[in-house]
């Protein structure tokens, strides 16, 4: 592997994502606006665009921006008043969304998931059904709709809510609907690694007004009026700073989606004659957003496990990222659960084993992307 090394090594790191940056004279103006008006946060007039153009782009009514989408998670939990008893997840997310659970005094249920999509599998979401099971909180991971009409359909048969965790899945839609617009809340992440980003920050996707409100007095301490505390919230507000460069991002993202679709398309083109090596298609009626791209990696076909082409890759001055590994089941903090046993989890557990996020990114040139490809058919011929 050596010679792959030497011949393809890069002279920079390509890391698995690179932040869309607007023009810094953009990010000025609204900068000296800022200091003008001296308002920096708690629904400031940024903060007010911001929302109000979300919407518009999101299609989308209700709205309530967050300073970053793990406390909107936390709060979407408490704006239902699901703070005790069990919730059905998934194991194969980032570590936010089992620990809002945990935060939230309830106990994960970790469910399997489907071999297609890597998203919680609905047939296997009954039989983890208690009483006292709560809601489901279902993850679109990589922005790759879940089953929402079947997990719609088992959460009204038994009189369950559904949360979306869809930090990943900004700009999706399943027909013509935005994927935010299913179950009862979905929370949104614009953290600086994401598609769509306001440095850090984060949004909730309610059904109702009446949710709304309660959204805004939870994300401000409680506070309805200067007397007036309704319950004990936290503070979650997003800052004049974020919205700002959310406000900037909006004019990007539309390109940034198709640039990284062209990648993906090239990415795919160059694996598929790599046996061993797998990628996720586009689901007929889906609008990706091309928020990652995940590869499997099957050591048998290949020759090399995952681990070990990611640190030939590594030596490349390539940084991948094996996201979700390890499975969120197997922290010390959950691993003690009877449902975070690995025989209740055979497909989380092996994708989580294959799985390598390669990196992808609007600016990522696609020369880059050829050396990559490259890289991983010379580890398959000499394995
Ligand atoms: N639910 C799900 C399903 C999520 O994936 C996440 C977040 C959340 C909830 C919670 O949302 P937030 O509370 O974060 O809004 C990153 C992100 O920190 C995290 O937001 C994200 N998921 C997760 C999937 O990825 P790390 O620890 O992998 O990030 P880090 O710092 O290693 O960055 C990855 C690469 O990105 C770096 O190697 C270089 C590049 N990078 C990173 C940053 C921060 C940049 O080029 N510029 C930057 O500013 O977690």
């Amino acid at each position: 592997m050596i010679d792959i090394i030497k011949k393809y090594r890069l002279p920079d790191p390509v890391f698995v994502t690179q932040p869309t940056m607007p023009k810094l004279e953009d990010y000025h103006e609204y900068m000296k606006k800022i200091w003008q008006s001296r308002w920096l946060t708690n629904d400031g007039q940024f903060h007010q665009e911001f929302e109000r153009r979300l919407k518009e782009y999101l299609g989308i009514e209700q709205l309530n921006l967050f300073v970053n989408g793990t406390i909107a998670l936390l709060v979407a939990l408490q704006a239902l008043r699901i703070n005790s008893g069990e919730v059905i997840t998934t194991p194969f997310t980032f570590a936010a969304t089992p620990h809002v659970l945990y935060w939230n005094n309830i106990k994960p249920v970790f469910c399997d998931i489907d071999a297609k999509t890597f998203n919680i599998d609905p047939s296997k979401i009954e039989g983890l059904i208690r009483p006292d099971t709560k809601a489901i909180l279902a993850v679109h991971v990589y922005g790759n709709p879940c089953n929402v009409e079947a997990i719609q359909t088992i959460a009204d048969r038994h009189g369950l809510n559904v949360i979306y965790d869809a930090a990943h899945a900004f700009g999706v839609k399943i027909g013509n609907e935005s994927i935010m617009n299913y179950g009862d809340i979905s929370a949104m992440s614009f953290h600086a690694t994401k598609l769509f980003s306001s440095i850090e920050g984060g949004a909730l996707v309610s059904k109702t007004q009446r949710q709304r409100t309660r959204i805004q007095f939870l994300r401000n301490f409680g506070i309805a009026d200067a007397e007036t505390v309704i319950g004990p919230g936290i503070n979650g507000k997003m800052n004049e700073f974020q919205a700002s460069f959310g406000l900037l991002e909006l004019d990007l993202i539309e390109k940034e989606i198709s640039d990284r679709r062209e990648l993906v398309e090239l990415y795919r083109e160059r694996l598929a004659r790599i046996s061993g090596v797998s990628c996720l298609s586009d689901i007929e009626g889906v609008r990706h957003n091309y928020a990652y791209f995940p590869v499997l990696i099957d050591k048998d076909v290949f020759g090399t496990n995952r681990d070990g082409l990611f640190d030939i890759l590594g030596e490349c001055n390539i940084f991948p990222r094996k996201y979700f590994y390890p499975l969120c089941s197997t922290y010390p903090c959950y691993s003690a659960l009877p449902s975070s046993s690995p025989e209740n989890l055979p497909v989380a557990t092996h994708v989580s084993e294959q799985v390598l996020c390669l990196p992808l990114y609007g600016q990522l040139e696609k020369e880059i992307v050829k050396t990559i490809c490259d890289v991983i058919r010379k580890v398959h011929e000499q394995s």
